[in-house]
């Protein structure tokens, strides 16, 4: 009877592994998560530098804003288009806004008052 237990055990056992080793090589087969592209831009009272930048499609982004402006108003981000809410950008070291993949198209940002505007132009992959 105990024999015949363990037996069965032993069998469940198999079974998990055999089912988690399954899982495991369902899980490498997925393409991998595509790097981030890291945009670089500054504001100034001027504006953005530059203020137009081209990104492949399909990738996350990762914008790195450096503030060079005390104006606070110039110095918040935000974009309807990209979700960003308003954020405050720091002027001690580069902003990051993590970004999920884009579909082609145009995304414009700006601050709260759109006195300086940039936008971000998402190409097709492969363009
Ligand atoms: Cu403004």
């Amino acid at each position: 009877m105990i024999h015949t237990t363990r037996r069965r055990l032993a069998l469940a056992f198999t079974l998990l592994a055999a089912s988690a080793t399954g899982l495991a090589a369902a899980e490498s087969a997925k393409p991998p998560t595509p790097e981030p592209v890291t945009v670089k831009l500054t504001v100034s009272d001027r504006g953005y530098e530059p203020k137009s930048v081209e990104v492949p499609a399909g990738v996350p982004l990762r914008l790195e804003i450096t503030r060079k402006t005390d104006d606070e108003c110039v110095g918040t981000i935000q974009s309807e288009a990209l979700a960003i809410p308003a954020t405050v950008l720091s002027t001690e070291k580069p902003t990051v806004i993590e970004l999920p993949a884009q579909k082609a198209g145009e995304y414009a940002f700006a601050c709260p008052m759109a006195m300086v505007e940039g936008k971000l132009v998402v190409k097709p992959a492969g363009s």
